[in-house]
């Protein structure tokens, strides 16, 4: 009698769930498409960071890489896979990238409907440390009917159709949110394939968890220290809340998912407008965790409200479990009531 081995062999994929959804939603399949080639690109950015540290360690051997290609950039392959995976989709008609300073036309024989914001790899210098980092993705559809330009691309994250990330970290993880929900694929790399690990996934919807820089606390506004201080010394004789920083959006945002509590980038005295950028970091992050029940808020109004003025905007950021956004909306009201 052969070994028996554990194997279950209806897994649900990426592609067949995308597959599934997309049927539901009675679609032409061009969002399918896409999505199929968000998660090709994952994949082979995956790969790629996965060698990089591999290849560094063959360089220090010679002065070239393992097979003497000239070695990229790890940022500038992904944004290439990205951009190459979502033209080869003919779904896409603008694509915004973190690494790209003005937006990226699609060829009228590859066009598509959708326009699609994302930086390729989040965090990239922690990559030599071996820090986790991501892929963020945030997926709008063309709304006017003229010519695609920049502008297409300044939509309000209340327009998003689909957003997600993928975390290169301990394993390699695609989170994507859509109309439907939150749910999170891991990858298999024995079949190459990401298999549905959560399903519906939901915050919690108070933590004990608070996320931020505290480096910058000499330049933070009254209301993050008057936040933090609540968190510190708490004087409902409640315990006081765990302190985790990563220093990577998508390591600290995935964190905040799935153990809760809150994550912050607010304004300071040296970046007024906060450092994430609104189209490719908040929106996509702050869909996530709307659709998983939680909040995001740029401390005036939710990120998802803000209406965009240029594509590399940045803009403040607060999100996580409802509770404590809520704790610190009602602080920040009551520091900045206009
Ligand atoms: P399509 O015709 O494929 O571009 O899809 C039209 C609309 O149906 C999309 O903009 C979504 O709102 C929804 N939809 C289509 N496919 C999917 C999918 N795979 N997952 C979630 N929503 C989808
Ligand atoms: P700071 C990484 O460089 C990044 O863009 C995000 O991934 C991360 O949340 C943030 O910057 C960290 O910034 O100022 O705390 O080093």
């Amino acid at each position: 009698m052969a070994e028996r081995v554990p194997f279950d062999t209806n897994v649900i994929t990426l592609t067949r769930f995308v597959l599934e959804e997309g049927r539901r939603a009675k679609g032409t399949g061009e969002l399918t498409q896409l999505l199929n080639a968000v998660c090709t690109a994952v994949k082979a950015i995956s790969s790629a960071v996965r060698k990089a540290g591999l290849a560094n360690l063959y360089g220090i051997a010679g002065s070239t890489n393992v097979t003497g290609d000239q070695v990229k950039k790890l940022d500038i392959l992904s944004n290439d896979l990205v951009i190459n995976m979502l033209k080869a989709s003919y779904s896409t008609c603008i694509l915004v990238s973190e690494e790209n300073k003005n937006a990226i036309l699609v060829e009228n024989e590859r066009k598509g409907k959708y326009i699609v914001c994302f930086d390729p790899l989040d965090g990239s210098s922690n990559i030599d440390c071996l820090v986790s980092i991501g892929t963020i993705f945030a997926i709008y559809r063309k709304t006017s009917d003229d010519e695609p330009c920049e502008t297409d691309a300044l939509q309000p994250g209340r327009n998003l159709v689909a957003a997600g990330y993928a975390l290169y970290g301990s394993a390699t993880m695609l989170v994507l949110a859509t109309e439907c929900g939150v749910n999170c694929f891991m990858l298999d790399p024995a079949i190459g394939e990401f298999l549905l690990v959560d399903q519906n996934v939901k915050i919690k919807q108070k933590g004990n968890i608070y996320s931020l820089n505290e480096g910058y606390a000499k330049y933070f506004d009254p209301a993050v220290t008057e936040y933090l201080n609540k968190k510190k010394f708490p004087e409902d004789g409640s315990a006081p809340y765990g302190s985790r920083y990563i220093g990577s959006m998508v390591a600290d945002v995935h964190r905040t998912l799935v153990y809760g509590g809150i994550f912050m980038y607010p304004a300071n005295e040296k970046s007024p407008k906060g450092k994430l950028r609104l189209l490719y970091e908040c929106n996509p992050m702050a869909y996530v965790i709307e659709k998983a029940g939680g909040m995001a808020t740029t401390g005036k109004e939710a990120v998802l409200d803000v209406k965009p003025d240029n594509i590399h905007q940045r803009v403040p950021i607060v999100l996580g479990s409802p509770d404590d956004v809520k704790e610190y909306k009602a602080i920040y009201k009551k520091h900045f009531p206009k």
